[in-house]
């Protein structure tokens, strides 16, 4: 993790299976420049890659999540460079990650920070977190996924309104929305993500990947090739050790012993 500059990277929960990733940019509010970004989705991909970890928490400052893409990083691109140079296309990286990400947003999430805990699976938050797209109020539009995401999770009239005023909800509001699952004290929101990040982990690594699959093909197919698509996936369950063991276990009165398998 120490080679890292604005990121920083630790295993936690009593069998270190669970990744934290602290963006640390305090002068900046956490805000997202091309070099945080870049780290983000290297530690993001490690970390999916490395068998001892079930589940991912990504986590800010009590102060902000994240304020943002870098402003002052992309006040004067063009719109030529941002096509030749991709502007920040590789955020995506963080929603191609096939383990469980939980955010843990304390603070501001604002722009490519909503957008940042809403490419996670989960978001828990703070109960002075607060969340928003204020592109609009710099001429710009949301482009990691705001306008997109806010409709799909909470519906069209919040991600219009939210995204045309460039307002802020608080927790409370986000969580009544749906865009967020649940508030705690801001100062116990860490050790409760890190705890439903061990619960994940606890289960099968490799079923704990379809579940997550087969949610996320709830918001780019339809309703009947979703519900084919998660009929497979609960047939092919059946060709994994995992279920034979989860079944057995269940039977025989006792805990399973999940080999990822
Ligand atoms: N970019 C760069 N610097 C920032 C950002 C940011 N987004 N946010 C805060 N900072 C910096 C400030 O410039 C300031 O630096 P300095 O001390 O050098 O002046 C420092 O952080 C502290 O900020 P403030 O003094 O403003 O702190 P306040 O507590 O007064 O205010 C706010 C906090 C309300 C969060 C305020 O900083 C703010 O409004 N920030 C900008 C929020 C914003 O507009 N975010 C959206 C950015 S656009 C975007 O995210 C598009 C994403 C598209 C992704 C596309 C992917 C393909």
């Amino acid at each position: 993790g120490s080679s890292y500059q604005h990121i920083l990277t630790e295993k936690k929960g009593a069998k270190q299976n669970v990744a934290l990733i602290t963006l640390n940019r305090p002068k900046a509010l956490n805000a997202l420049c091309d070099a945080l970004v870049t780290e983000l989705g290297d530690a993001v991909e490690k970390f999916d890659r490395d068998e001892s970890i079930g589940a991912v928490v990504i986590t800010g400052s009590e102060k902000a999540f994240a304020a943002g893409a870098d402003i002052k990083e992309m006040q004067n691109t063009t719109f030529s460079s941002n096509i030749r140079l991709r502007l920040l296309e590789h955020w995506s990286k963080i929603s191609q990650c096939k383990k469980p990400i939980i955010a843990a947003v304390n603070g501001f999430a604002l722009g490519g920070g909503c957008e940042l805990a809403m490419m996670c699976d989960i978001i828990y938050a703070g109960d002075k977190a607060n969340f928003g797209q204020p592109e609009i109020l710099i001429g710009v539009v949301p482009g990691a996924g705001g306008t997109q995401r806010i409709a799909r999770s909470c519906g069209k009239s919040k991600a219009m309104e939210m995204c045309l005023t460039g307002n802020r909800i608080t927790a409370a509001e986000a969580e009544k929305m749906g865009l967020v699952s649940k508030v705690f004290p801001a100062g116990e929101l860490l050790s409760e993500a890190i705890k439903l990040g061990e619960k994940i982990a606890s289960q099968s690594p490799l079923i704990a990947q379809l579940a997550k699959e087969c949610v996320n093909v709830a918001f780019e197919t339809s309703l009947q090739e979703g519900l084919r698509f998660e009929k497979k996936m609960f047939y092919a369950a059946f060709a994994t050790e995992d279920q034979k063991e989860g079944m057995k276990a269940f039977v025989e009165k006792r805990a399973p012993n999940f080999k990822n398998n």
